[in-house]
């Protein structure tokens, strides 16, 4: 959904107009737009499509048609316009709350204030109060403002940041001083979100690392270099810390700057109680201080009685005790996924055709691929009626002709309408291979209708999987209002699966709802939703938002073998005629 770019473009727009102290009314025009787009429920996309933008309370025909050339061309002329002859460093004072254009203006020409950390700087040392209409109590609000601005860029979505580690730890290895490099923190644990990337090395010679790292093109700004601790902003906004260490603690290192802080909290308790003491330098016995563990994480844990713990687990979650006795899980692993069940391609909004994605997915090693373009109701997505779908099923067919090695399936993303019948009758259902089923309207249900919705798919025999079950788009959208155990209680009771999709904006289910899932005894599905051939890759981020979630293999439908996973398919269909 683009609602929430085109607000900002309209906000945006509004604050230049202001800055140029221009017609308020029009101003304010643009302000309503912008508050009303970020309220919609509906996909502005797929009102630009049926030419209902006009529907949305503040938008006439002018700003119409500035929706349509951003959606269209991913710019607006008139913004760029606006835009020309005003610094950068204005624009971003105005976006803290608490600044209006005129107080940007002035902090930026009469103080050459650039950008929020000189302001935040000055506003801390009480050197801003005293210029024109700003008292110690504005100041106060400016750094309130800048709190909230900062918060919204505090945390980037794992599938952005996991990338940006990998490259940094790829351009250190290729330095000939580092001999490790490991990343740590919360990256290394697979959030869905992380507030900075943690970088870990040993060398012998840490003086032209730490050169080597601050210089690297990668970085926008230096934080911090000293000679064994440095830190960056990644051009891309994320911080990046990176610590030497001796090669004797970098096992301790690693395990302490990992975390969790909780996880960590647990380890050092258990440590007392044995009469250790544990920090990132080691694991070392009290009181004379001698050093019992260090150079690895295997053997910290173990000199607390611990077998090591997979990363994704540290969350003092119940790990602490699942490994003291022995329970802690065999989780689900990258390798033991035998095929993707929802896919797309340029039948509706995918970019790609059939043979590109069953060739790509074939690449992979993958036993199957499920080809699942949308349906009809998914009107922003181009989806296919029953008549076109048919077609679609055909072609799907005949490209398994072309290729040996892999079972090529034919599906459908089918909407799940309000009421929570599904977007095509039973018998257009009955000839796909498998479906899936997903909300993609009418977000605002209430919760009752919202629960119903979702189980009466369910229930449905020809619907296998729920789609992105709480439809959550991280940093933008929360998840529907609906009782989640009611509907995996339903998906348990019924033998369906319900989706961890890997789409780095939806991460849905995410760990803790995926752990539900887990400790309700649901089949997952691991699905990527690749729009584009790229987009296969990120099945890495489901399966480790799964891992996160305690899931072994045999609990995720896409590990069976081709075989196995088109009896579970044929299952509840079975189930439903012999019940008639
Ligand atoms: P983030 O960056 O907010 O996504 O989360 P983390 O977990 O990466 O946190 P970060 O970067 O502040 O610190 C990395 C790890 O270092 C953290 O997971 C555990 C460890 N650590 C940091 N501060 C403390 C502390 O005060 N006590 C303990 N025990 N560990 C800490
Ligand atoms: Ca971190
Ligand atoms: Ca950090």
């Amino acid at each position: 959904m683009k609602n929430f770019e085109v607000a900002r473009c309209f906000d945006l727009m509004a604050d230049l107009l202001e800055l140029k102290s221009e017609n308020p009314f029009r101003i304010r025009a643009y302000r309503r737009a912008a508050q009303n787009l970020e309220a919609l429920t509906e996909d502005v996309e797929a009102l630009a499509r049926e030419e209902r933008l006009d529907e949305i309370p503040g938008v006439g025909a002018d700003l119409a048609g500035k929706i349509v050339e951003y959606l269209r061309t991913g710019r607006m002329k008139d913004l760029e316009a606006a835009r020309k002859g005003i610094p950068a460093g204005v624009v971003e004072l105005m976006n803290v709350p608490g600044i209006g254009p005129k107080t940007a203006r002035l902090l930026h020409e009469k103080e050459g204030i650039k950008d929020i950390a000189r302001l935040e700087a000055l506003a801390r040392a009480g050197k801003l109060r005293g210029l024109p209409g700003i008292q110690a109590k504005t100041e106060k609000n400016i750094l309130k403002g800048i709190e909230i601005v900062k918060k919204g860029q505090e945390r980037m979505s794992l599938g952005k940041a996991l990338p940006l580690a990998r490259e940094l730890v790829a351009a250190l290895e290729r330095l000939p001083e580092v001999k490790q490099v490991e990343v740590a923190g919360s990256v290394r644990r697979c959030k869905d979100t992380v507030g900075d990337i943690d970088l870990l090395i040993t060398s012998p010679r840490p003086e032209p690392v730490m050169q080597a790292f601050v210089s690297l093109p990668q970085v926008g700004e230096v934080l911090e270099r000293g000679s064994t601790k440095a830190s960056i902003r990644h051009r891309e906004g994320i911080q990046v810390d990176l610590r030497v260490v001796e090669p004797e603690c970098f096992g301790a290192a690693l395990q302490y700057f990992t975390g969790s802080k909780q996880h960590n909290i647990r380890l050092r308790e258990m440590a007392m109680k044995n009469g250790l003491k544990i920090s990132e330098y080691g694991v070392f016995k009290e009181p004379t201080g001698r050093r019992v563990a260090g150079a690895t994480e295997e053997e910290v844990y173990a000199a607390v009685g611990l077998p090591w713990i997979p990363p994704e687990l540290r969350e003092d979650a119940g790990e602490v005790e699942a490994a003291l006795a022995g329970r802690l899980p065999t989780l689900i692993e990258l390798g033991d996924i035998r095929g993707d069940l929802h896919c797309h391609t340029n039948a509706t909004d995918g970019h790609h055709t059939i043979e590109a994605l069953v060739q790509a997915a074939a690449q992979r090693g993958y036993d199957y691929i499920v080809v699942t373009d949308h349906t009809k109701s998914a009107t922003v997505a181009g989806g296919l009626t029953a008549e076109q779908m048919r077609a679609h099923v055909h072609k799907i067919r005949a490209a398994q002709k072309k290729f040996k090695d892999i079972t090529v399936l034919a599906g459908a993303e089918c909407d799940i309408l309000p009421d929570g019948t599904m977007d095509y009758p039973d018998a257009v259902l009955a000839e796909l291979d498998l479906v899936v089923g997903a909300v993609h309207g009418r977000f605002k249900q209430p919760k009752a209708e919202m629960t119903r919705r979702l189980c009466r798919a369910l229930e449905n025999p020809y619907v296998h999987i729920l789609a992105h079950p709480t439809g959550r788009l991280l940093g933008e959208r929360g998840p529907y209002d609906f009782d989640l155990d009611r509907v995996l209680k339903t998906a348990k009771a019924r033998g369906k699966a319900v989706e961890i999709n890997c789409h780095p904006r939806r991460l849905d289910l995410n760990d803790v709802h995926a752990r539900r899932a887990h400790e309700l005894g649901v089949l997952l599905a691991i699905d990527t939703d690749a729009h584009v051939l790229d987009q296969l890759e990120t099945m890495q981020l489901g399966v480790a938002i799964a891992r996160r979630a305690w899931v072994e293999k045999a609990e995720v439908v896409n590990t069976l073998p081709a075989k196995k996973f088109l009896a579970w398919a044929e299952s509840a269909r079975t189930r439903a005629k012999a019940a008639r």
